[in-house]
């Protein structure tokens, strides 16, 4: 019982050591909602990416404007990197609370701590692999990425969910009535009716509650004792968060959008940089495709049921050309626009006397890779912008650019532009 008395001192004491005028409700308050909503912004905007390559039966995707995924992924990426400042910014401000006491208090108080602590770890986890993979430094995970980077989102928003059901009865109760906020961002609680007060079960126990809006965070302070000088000031510590959100974003979105090009100082792939002023992610070497790519019996094979066409080389350059001006726009958040030309999907379909409103599947020379076969929906395929590019600026491909032919479609990710195809498949 006094080693209990002890620890719960020592919690207590500090507690109040860690004091500071940023770390208050205010604060988590304003930090939670913000990093709530980028949460929410990357969970669609994952979901968008996840189900355009394994779409369900049924489903149909945009193929306008030619930028939505580029976009879509960018605002990605872009407010992910920003959950890093936010979320080492609202750590700091409900730091304290990690040694709040009674360190259980009743089941729901257990469950409600178990939720935030696997909430911040899920959080943490997702937040770094999703960082490195975008610099491609996926080599050093031990586990497929998608799939966990996936799951994960259920984790997170799980665990946010099952925090925020534990304190809905005290949510519903405080935006009945709303407490305000003191100048120095603690909150003046309202004057509490007797009714109002029996029930609340922590008013009863510590005195004193505060109250953080979406999360549901339950301040409590015990035995105040008088605080050490401020050491950053409440002002200060948004400035200093804002001013990190802003160069983070600033000098990394550059590398989805490109306005902001010139100011991309951290984003991994830079605008006109590789062969033909186009980034490359796995080149024909690292694919293995240089001989079949460069053979003379190269052939492209299209076929629709019973019927075959293998197109050489100089058959498809004399189908007519078609230029299109499309971007790349990789999951990991690069993007970087082209011009690109050669022949359109619908003629490839229709010289075969296949259905113009049926799928069809890509396969590439690459062996044993995930890029090796894709599938163009029924929606892309019918799209007079999904062409077989054979050139890029005006020349052909480079083959670290899918020499001889390479799918080009708009509205899609980069991971299911194929390079060096060998064959069109309409799927009916
Ligand atoms: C709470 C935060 C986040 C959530 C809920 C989330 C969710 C998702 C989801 C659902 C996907 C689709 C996965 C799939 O295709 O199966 C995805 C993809 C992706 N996310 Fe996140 N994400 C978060 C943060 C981040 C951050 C911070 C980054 C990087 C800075 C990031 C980078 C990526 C990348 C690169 C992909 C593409 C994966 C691929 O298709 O290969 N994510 N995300
Ligand atoms: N066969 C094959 N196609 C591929 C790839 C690949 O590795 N192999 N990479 C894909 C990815 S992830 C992207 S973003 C684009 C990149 O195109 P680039 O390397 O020509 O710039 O090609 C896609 N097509
Ligand atoms: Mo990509």
């Amino acid at each position: 019982m006094l080693v209990a008395w002890r620890i719960q001192r020592l919690l207590n004491q500090l507690h109040n050591s860690l004091e500071s005028p940023s770390r208050n409700p205010r604060s988590a308050v304003v930090l939670g909602r913000l990093l709530g909503s980028a949460f929410i912004v990357c969970l669609l905007t994952g979901l968008y990416s996840h189900f355009i390559q394994d779409p369900l039966p049924g489903m149909a995707f945009l193929t306008r404007p030619i930028w939505i995924y580029q976009v879509s992924q960018g605002i990605h990426i872009t407010s992910g990197i920003l959950c890093f400042p936010l979320i080492f910014a609202k750590l700091y401000a409900v730091f304290p609370e990690l040694f709040s006491t009674p360190i259980v208090r009743s089941f729901p108080h257990l469950l409600e701590r178990a939720s935030i602590a696997l909430f911040v770890a899920s959080s943490l986890v997702q937040l770094t692999i999703g960082l490195l993979n975008t610099y491609q430094w996926y080599a050093l995970f031990p586990f497929p990425f998608r799939q966990v980077h996936f799951a994960l989102s259920f984790v997170v928003v799980g665990s946010l969910a099952i925090h925020i059901a534990v304190k809905l009865p005290i949510i519903a109760q405080y935006w009945r009535k709303r407490d305000s906020y003191a100048a120095d961002g603690s909150v003046v609680r309202h004057e509490l009716t007797q009714a109002e007060r029996q029930p609340d079960e922590l008013q009863r126990l510590t005195g004193r509650t505060y109250y953080s809006g979406v999360t549901g965070r339950i301040f409590q302070w015990i035995d105040r004792t008088p605080s050490p000088a401020p050491s950053t000031s409440r002002r200060g510590f948004f400035a200093t968060v804002a001013v990190a959100g802003a160069a983070i974003v600033g000098l990394t979105a550059g590398q989805s959008f490109r306005w902001l090009d010139v100011a991309n100082i951290f984003g991994p792939r830079k605008n006109g940089t590789g062969p033909q002023g186009l980034p490359v992610n796995r080149t024909a070497k690292d694919a293995d495709v240089v001989a079949a790519a460069t053979a003379a019996s190269w052939r492209l094979t299209v076929s629709s049921g019973s019927t075959t066409q293998a197109l050489s080389y100089d058959q498809l350059r004399a189908m007519p050309q078609h230029e299109v001006v499309l971007p790349i726009a990789c999951v990991e958040g690069w993007s970087q626009y082209a011009r690109w030309s050669g022949v359109r999907v619908v003629d490839l379909v229709a010289l075969v006397g296949g259905d113009t409103g049926a799928a069809v599947r890509l396969t590439s020379l690459e062996q044993n890779s995930s890029y090796a076969m894709t599938t163009l929906q029924p929606e892309f395929a019918s799209d007079e912008l999904s062409l077989v590019a054979l050139d890029l600026e005006g020349a052909p491909l480079d083959i670290d650019h899918g020499y001889p032919a390479r799918l080009i479609a708009p509205a899609r990710p980069g991971v299911l532009q194929t390079k060096w195809l060998t064959s069109l498949e309409v799927l009916s």
